[in-house]
């Protein structure tokens, strides 16, 4: 396969506290291993403790310099595209780039920048979301529903959420539990189709 020239860049968007960085954490040590290199940029209004934890999570797998936290602009739908631009410019030999964004069911979905978007959502949070049709749960290239594990917990049931996110999506969805990886390397597995797919376009 001829690897494209600049770096697949992957929007991680969803509400907080979904588990964004946790899939972030699991899904790099996994393009690692496939012999990819990786940066990561996340974005925040207030802070940057997610690229902090993902230092520490990453270490010895990723540099530091390339595990970068934006702070400060606003809107998600923006994510934060000229920092973003400026990474891209500063590293163009990187094979996939990660950017994790916040936003909620309504926004988040992905920018002319970012490649692919992956829309993270939490079984933990009920089993209506999908049935909501929230733009960005529709529209993004990949749902994510993640805490398969905390589901049984809430009184979610995932079957609901199979036959709805079914439904009201063309695209994929997976399970995932970023605590135990289960599911996640299918959500590299679409990642990587993706990548296969714009290297040939
Ligand atoms: N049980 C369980 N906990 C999880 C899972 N994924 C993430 N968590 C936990 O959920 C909490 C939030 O996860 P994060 O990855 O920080 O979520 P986030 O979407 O990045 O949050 P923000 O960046 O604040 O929007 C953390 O305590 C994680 O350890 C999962 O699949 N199962
Ligand atoms: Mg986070």
């Amino acid at each position: 396969m001829t690897e494209r020239s600049e770096p697949l860049t992957v929007a991680v968007c969803g509400p907080v506290g979904s588990g964004k960085t946790a899939l972030v954490a699991e899904v790099v040590p996994r393009l690692h291993a496939a012999g990819l290199t990786v940066g990561v940029v996340t974005t925040d209004v207030t802070n940057s403790e997610d690229a902090t934890a993902l230092r520490d999570a990453l270490d010895g797998l990723v540099p530091s310099d390339l595990v970068v936290g934006v702070v400060g602009d606003p809107a998600p739908e923006t994510l934060h595209s000229d920092h973003l631009r400026a990474f891209l410019r500063s590293n163009p030999d990187l094979d996939r780039v990660l950017v994790e964004s916040g936003g909620d069911t309504t926004s988040g979905t992905a920018p002319d920048v970012v490649d692919y978007s992956l829309f993270v959502i939490s079984a933990a949070e009920g089993d209506d979301i999908p049935r909501k049709r929230g733009p960005a749960v529709v529209g993004c290239d990949l749902l994510v529903v993640n805490k398969t594990d905390l589901a049984e917990h809430v009184g979610a049931n995932l079957d609901t959420i199979e036959r709805d996110a079914r439904t009201v999506r063309d695209g994929p969805f997976v399970f995932t539990n970023c605590k135990t990886g289960e599911g996640v390397d299918a959500v590299v597995d679409h990642i990587e189709k993706a990548a296969l797919l714009a290297s040939s376009t």
